[in-house]
């Protein structure tokens, strides 16, 4: 007698998986004439619906997850550079929709165009990165996969995060099961569907959309899961360290949680470095999408000497930043992704007011009427000390402290002192200070004299130290050996044997 699940499907039978996977996508594929499932609604516009998506059920968990342990040997045993082919189809076919999909990151997340052509580049760059490089340095006599991974991602890069983790995980010989944000399943469900239709087995990879605590929460806790990669909150891969933790591999090795978390990211400007840049690369870094970055820019600290006339400077270009639904190519600063970030925005900002800090609120360039969706206009808050900021506040408010020349070693103790460690940038044209800051600052990635947002697949690994996350950088060297049980002795890291 066969198990059958809630759908009356057998488990783990190849032929039903397959049918699984069309049930879950197709109630993506046209979503307008799905009854069930929950509705997606456009940030920028309420009435706006995407999609509806039909979230996974604790059965269809359990179906996944024994396909997954099940068929693990199956894809473990494709060559390295058969895997490759497979993730460098789904990058053509993923290139080739570049209108469709951008259309889709708009309405889904709330990201402007050019964000959203950016996404899809970066998701394009990690599956050919990866394709690449176990291409070129892998071999299954030596490099052996971990077995069933879980992907956890967020929807602030609903595409380009989950496509990096997912397509990291398979080219190292994982079978994997995802677990999209719930607030973008259907972005990530068109990865899924160009990596099946370029030929990954749907055993390899399986979609379970759904929340945090009745999808994501049971997968990691699962036994036969030998690996997890998370990005979001610093709260959320606490509670996934503690469900990993004390598990083992066969030959005894903790399993690997790989977690990219939020940040407390700060740029130190000095009086030698140019406004005109400085205001520039801190609209960019503060306030381009919506501040909901994990790397944006949470707190600008001005040498004091400087700070009045930068404060102007900067006041008076927030003032022209448009803000509104960011499929009007105009815009430059969207809505933040639902009601409930919209509200713990504007609790911060009120609890600030409520403890007396100026703030500066840019009213009266709204390009449209911005009720319909979830706006928070680009805010400026003075603080006395860095001190102050207790918790990340992941949208458009940028804080503002000034420092005397001679504390600048105090202000790195003090960035260091948040904890956390992704972004840092600096803006000086001292030699000196530039070797100072580089020295002593704890930061994944440093910037100088230019914008601290994003990071470039290949070429400028992305993460963070403390409680930004755990290494190794995505998009870099390493991040491929934190996904394997074994591989060749003299790959000096940290992480390895
Ligand atoms: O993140 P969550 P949320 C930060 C940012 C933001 C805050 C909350 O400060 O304001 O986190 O955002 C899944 N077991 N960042 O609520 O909850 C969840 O379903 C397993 C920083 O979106 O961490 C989603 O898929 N999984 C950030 C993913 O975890 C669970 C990006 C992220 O959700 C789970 C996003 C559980 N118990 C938010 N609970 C960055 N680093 O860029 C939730 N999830």
């Amino acid at each position: 007698e066969r198990r059958k699940n809630s759908r009356g499907m057998d488990l783990a039978s190849e032929a039903q998986l397959a049918e699984l996977g069309t049930v879950l996508l197709e109630s993506l594929r046209e979503p307008s004439l799905r009854k069930t499932g929950e509705v997606i609604r456009n940030p920028a516009d309420h009435g706006d619906i995407v999609g509806r998506v039909e979230e996974a059920t604790p059965e269809d968990v359990q179906l996944a997850l024994t396909a997954a342990s099940e068929h693990a040997h199956d894809w473990a045993a494709v060559a390295p550079a058969e895997r490759a082919r497979l993730l460098r189809g789904a990058a053509d076919r993923l290139e080739q929709a570049m209108p469709r999909l951008m259309n889709l990151i708009i309405r889904e997340a709330g990201k402007t165009a050019s964000n959203a052509i950016a996404e899809v580049r970066e998701a394009v760059d990690f599956l050919r990165y990866y394709a690449a490089q176990v291409e070129a340095e892998f071999d299954n006599a030596t490099h052996q996969a971990l077995g069933p991974v879980v992907c956890i991602s967020p929807w602030n890069f609903p595409l380009a995060i989950f496509t990096g983790q997912v397509a990291a995980a398979l080219a190292a010989g994982n079978t994997v099961l995802a677990k999209p944000a719930e607030q973008t399943p259907l972005i990530a469900a068109e990865a899924v569907r160009a990596l099946w239709e370029a030929g990954v087995p749907r055993h390899a990879l399986q979609l379970l959309p759904g929340g945090g605590e009745t999808v994501g929460a049971p997968l990691v806790a699962d036994a036969r899961v030998q690996g997890v990669l998370f990005t979001g909150s610093t709260e959320v891969a606490r509670l996934l360290q503690r469900s990993v933790a004390g598990r083992t591999d066969a030959r005894g090795r903790p399993i690997p949680l790989v977690a990219e978390t939020g940040g407390q990211n700060a740029m130190i400007v000095d009086s030698s470095a140019l406004p005109e840049q400085v205001v520039a690369d801190v609209l960019v870094s503060a306030f381009d999408s919506a501040g909901q970055r994990c790397s944006a820019l949470r707190v600008l600290c001005v040498q004091e000497d400087a700070a009045d006339r930068l404060l102007e400077m900067l006041l008076g270009a927030m003032a022209e930043l448009r803000v509104g639904r960011p499929d009007r190519l105009a815009v430059d600063v969207g809505p933040v992704i639902d009601a409930e970030a919209q509200a713990n925005i504007r609790r911060h900002i009120e609890q600030m007011r409520a403890r007396g800090r100026r703030v500066h609120q840019v009213a009266g360039r709204a390009l449209h009427p911005l009720d319909g969706g979830t706006y928070v206009l680009p805010t400026l808050i003075e603080l006395e000390s860095l001190a102050e900021l207790e918790r990340e506040v992941f949208g458009p408010v940028l804080h503002f402290v000034r420092y005397r020349r001679e504390d600048l070693d105090g202000l790195i103790a003090q960035i260091n002192a948040t904890g956390y460690g992704l972004t840092l940038g600096l803006h000086t044209r001292i030699d000196e200070t530039i070797a100072r800051v580089l020295a002593g600052a704890h930061a994944g990635n440093v910037y100088v004299n230019r914008n601290i947002v994003g990071a470039v697949v290949g070429v400028q690994p992305f993460g963070g130290e403390g409680l930004s996350g755990t290494g190794p950088k995505a998009g870099g060297p390493l991040y491929l050996y934190r996904l394997l049980a074994r591989h060749p002795r003299g790959v000096a890291e940290r992480w390895l044997d």
